[in-house]
C-alpha cells in the first residue's frame, strides 16, 4: 500500500485542506495520513476564522509519526505562520522526505489571507529547495515572483522565476485567469496541461489538484505524469460537483 501524507489546515466544510487531502488520496488508491497544521471556521461562503496550531504540536505530530511510518510521498498545504513553515522544513531534513508537494496558498478565494508575509519568503527559502513540485495559481505565483500575470507568457515568466527558487518542477495553474484553462508546467522545458473553461465557483480544486498530484507521485509517476493524471482527475472531478451551500459547489469525490 502507498501512502501519502498531508500537512494542511481543517476546514469543517470539508472541500479544502486536509479533509480533501484525505478524500483524494482515498479515492486514488494511496493511504491517508495527515498532520493538523492549522483550524479554521469556514463554509461554502468563505473562511472566518483560523487557529494555528503551535509549532512545537505540529512538530510533534511529524516525529511521532515519521519515526513510525515512512510517506511515499508529502503534500504541504496552508502553514499560516513563519514558526510552522520552520518547524515543516526541519522535519523534511531530519526525515529526508522526498515526492514533496506544496500549494502555496496565501489568499483564499473569499480573500481570507492563509498565510503573512514572513511565512511565504520562508517558505519560499525552506521549502521550495526540497519540493518535487509547487502549485501556485496565479494570484500565488504572481505574489511570489513580482511577475505580473495576464496571460500564458507572464505565467511561463513567472514559473521560470519560481524554478530559481529550487523547486525541480513547477506549475503555475491558470484556473483564475480570464480567458483560457492552461497550467503552465515547467522543468527546464515548458509543458501544458490544458482544461475546459468552467463556469462557477468552486471550493478547493488548489488543494485536490495538489492532492492528486502527490498520489500519483506516491504511486510512482514522474512529476510530469502525475501532474497530467492529476488533471484529468480535476476534469472528471467538475462533472461530479454540487452544490449546497450558500456560494462555492463542492466536491463529490
Ligand atoms: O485553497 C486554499 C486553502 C487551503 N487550506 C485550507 C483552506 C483553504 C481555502 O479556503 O481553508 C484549510
Amino acid at each position: 500500500m502507498k501512502k501519502a501524507l498531508t500537512i494542511a489546515g481543517f476546514d469543517p466544510s470539508g472541500g479544502a485542506g486536509l479533509q480533501a487531502d484525505l478524500k483524494v488520496f482515498h479515492s486514488l488508491g494511496v493511504y491517508g495520513l495527515s498532520v493538523v497544521s492549522s483550524l479554521t471556521a469556514q463554509n461554502t461562503e468563505g473562511v472566518s476564522s483560523i487557529l494555528p496550531v503551535d509549532a512545537e504540536f505540529i512538530k510533534k505530530q511529524l516525529t511521532v509519526l515519521l519515526s513510525d511510518i515512512k510517506p511515499d510521498a508529502v503534500k504541504i498545504g496552508m502553514l499560516y505562520a513563519e514558526s510552522n513553515v520552520k518547524a515543516v522544513a526541519g522535519i523534511i531534513k531530519k526525515y529526508s522526505l522526498g515526492n514533496i508537494v506544496i500549494d502555496p496558498v496565501i489568499l483564499s478565494s473569499s480573500g481570507k489571507r492563509l498565510a503573512g508575509k514572513n511565512a511565504v519568503t520562508a517558505i519560499r527559502k525552506k521549502i521550495f529547495p526540497f519540493c518535487k513540485v509547487i502549485t501556485p495559481n496565479i494570484h500565488e505565483a504572481s505574489f511570489i515572483s513580482g511577475v505580473r500575470i495576464k496571460n500564458i507568457t507572464d505565467m511561463e515568466r513567472a514559473a521560470v522565476c519560481l524554478k530559481d527558487y529550487g523547486a525541480e518542477n513547477v506549475i503555475v495553474t491558470g484556473g483564475h485567469l480570464e480567458q483560457v484553462t492552461v497550467d503552465v508546467f515547467y522543468n527546464g522545458n515548458f509543458h501544458y496541461l490544458k482544461g475546459k473553461k468552467i463556469s462557477g465557483e468552486y471550493h478547493g480544486t488548489g488543494c485536490m489538484f495538489s492532492a492528486a498530484i502527490t498520489a500519483f507521485l506516491a504511486r510512482g509517476n514522474s512529476a510530469l505524469k502525475a501532474a497530467k493524471l492529476a488533471k484529468e482527475f480535476m476534469n472528471k472531478a467538475f462533472r461530479k460537483s454540487f452544490g449546497t451551500g450558500g456560494r462555492m459547489r463542492l466536491f463529490d469525490i
